[in-house]
């Protein structure tokens, strides 16, 4: 099996050069100029841009999350993802309080074995840290290619850790070689909100947000930047979305610490308006919440800034119907948004097309910092000989409009219903062979592979 694409503008979040590539089975083989190399398929990347697979490292398939499951399946969900030229998503197990890591590995692989069409990995997130559990914690990283582990310093009583679990958790992951990652809010000041505002009978979608003020993000964000200072574990904060956290990482980098930082599409691109209607206001509702104009502003400088790492999405779609269990309390309403299938195209016609972000930074944050950051650079995240041939061939000018009628994921409306953009993925290729052919899908569920991981440095 071997695959020629020829006369594309090659962009990594290095180079930026017109080249051929020649696909020898799932790797890239050889890199060069009028390559005429006799091969099983030739494509034609005149005037296309030629990047990297994107990598999403936040999303949630069929997960079980507030008395439901998320809306996606692992084959529906890594459809849609490779559609919008993403070809690895890492998803999350999640622990149950009381039981081993292990237990929720075995049912997360239940649901995903043979049914991925992308290639995929999980973050392992530590819901009770105890004496048992910091057993497994090598096993994982050295056995089961899973090096990262999430912890919430919210959601008490379900998936909070408090900081003295905290803490000795990232000295064990430290001690192996892993990353520890947050979503890093201050769950105590947000469960006494949303008590407070339901008790005065304020129960619509807007309360949500207002119930996660910036300050419950900024304050958890330095705290889990201390304690991985202190413990010297590498530490990764997914979601962030605000001015105010961002400045307690910046502050971090004053003692020399580099704290990851993970944005998502949403944050930089819409804002808490949207949460200002009736129930509409239910599709944006999502933990943390959107937030105000001047927050996005502050994401974009950070990603310029080399203090955002990361553009994800913590895709976490609920059908309308789902959302709707929320319709008398704001605090019942699943919480997440369908994004998986448009971030790259979101992202490069919003961030690069209108001139916020060059086409390195784009590559740098949607492909290669995630591979760099979870340990599976050079195979993955950037376009290389020997590296898995995963690429994306993007359109620079075509356009198109964002509506839930054409969408692949399984959810009943769009959070960009009616965007239009520039910019169009075109082809995309997940280890030699093409996946997306000009909106159909050519692989099967079952093609895409668990991608074991190494060990992190905590330096990219
Ligand atoms: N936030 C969401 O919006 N959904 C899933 C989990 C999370 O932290
Ligand atoms: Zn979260
Ligand atoms: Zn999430
Ligand atoms: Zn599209």
């Amino acid at each position: 099996m071997s695959l020629l694409i020829k006369n594309g503008r090659i962009i990594t979040a290095a180079d930026d050069y017109v080249a051929d590539i020649f696909i020898e089975g799932e790797k890239i083989a050889v890199i060069g100029n009028n390559l005429s190399i006799p091969a099983g398929e030739t494509i034609d990347a005149e005037g296309m841009l030629v990047m990297p697979g994107g990598i999403d490292p936040h999303v949630h398939l069929e997960m079980p999350f507030m008395g439901t499951f998320s809306s996606d399946s692992y084959e529906t969900g890594t459809r849609a993802a490779l559609h919008g030229g993403t070809t690895m998503v890492i998803d999350f197990i999640l622990q149950k309080q009381g039981s081993s890591l292990k237990a929720a590995l075995d049912e997360w692989r239940s649901r995903s074995n043979g049914n991925c069409v992308s290639d995929y990995s999980f973050h392992m997130a530590v819901t009770d840290f105890n004496d048992a559990t910091k057993q497994e914690i090598k096993t994982f990283i050295e056995h089961e290619g899973i090096t990262s582990f999430k912890t919430f310093m919210a959601y008490k009583g379900a998936l909070m850790i408090d900081d003295r679990q905290m803490t000795a958790l990232m000295q064990e992951v430290k001690k192996h070689g892993g990353m520890v990652t947050v979503h890093a809010t201050n769950g105590d000041m947000i469960d006494y909100l949303v008590a407070k505002h339901r008790a005065e009978g304020k129960l619509s979608p807007l309360y949500h947000y207002l119930s996660q003020p910036e300050v419950t993000e900024a304050e958890a964000s330095g705290r889990f930047a201390d304690i991985s200072n202190y413990t010297g574990c590498p530490g990764y904060i997914v979601h962030l979305t605000c001015e105010g956290a961002l400045n307690a990482v910046r502050q971090a980098t004053r003692r020399n610490q580099h704290v990851f930082v993970e944005t998502c599409i949403q944050y930089l691109l819409l804002d808490a308006a949207l949460y200002e209607q009736d129930f509409d206001g239910a599709k944006w509702v999502m933990s943390p919440p959107l937030r105000e104009k001047k927050d996005q502003a502050t994401l974009w400088a950070g990603i310029n800034q080399g203090l955002v790492n990361v553009v994800a999405t913590d895709h976490c779609p609920f059908k309308w119907e789902q959302k709707l269990m929320g319709k008398d309390d704001f605090s019942k309403i699943p919480n997440g948004h369908p994004a998986i299938e448009h971030r790259m195209e979101l992202l490069y016609s919003e961030g690069v097309h209108k001139g916020k972000i060059t086409l390195n930074k784009y590559v740098e944050v949607a492909c290669t910092n995630p591979a760099k950051i979870f340990g599976m650079f050079p195979r993955k995240g950037t376009i290389a000989v020997n590296s898995d041939a995963d690429i994306v061939i993007l359109d620079p000018q075509a356009k198109h409009t964002i509506t839930a009628g054409a969408h692949h994921m399984n959810v009943d409306y769009s959070a960009y219903e009616g965007w239009e953009l520039t910019g169009k993925i075109k082809t995309v290729v997940l280890r030699g062979k093409v996946a997306i052919n000009n909106g159909e899908c050519l692989l099967d569920k079952g093609y895409g592979q668990f991608v074991k991981r190494g060990k992190v440095s905590g330096k990219i």
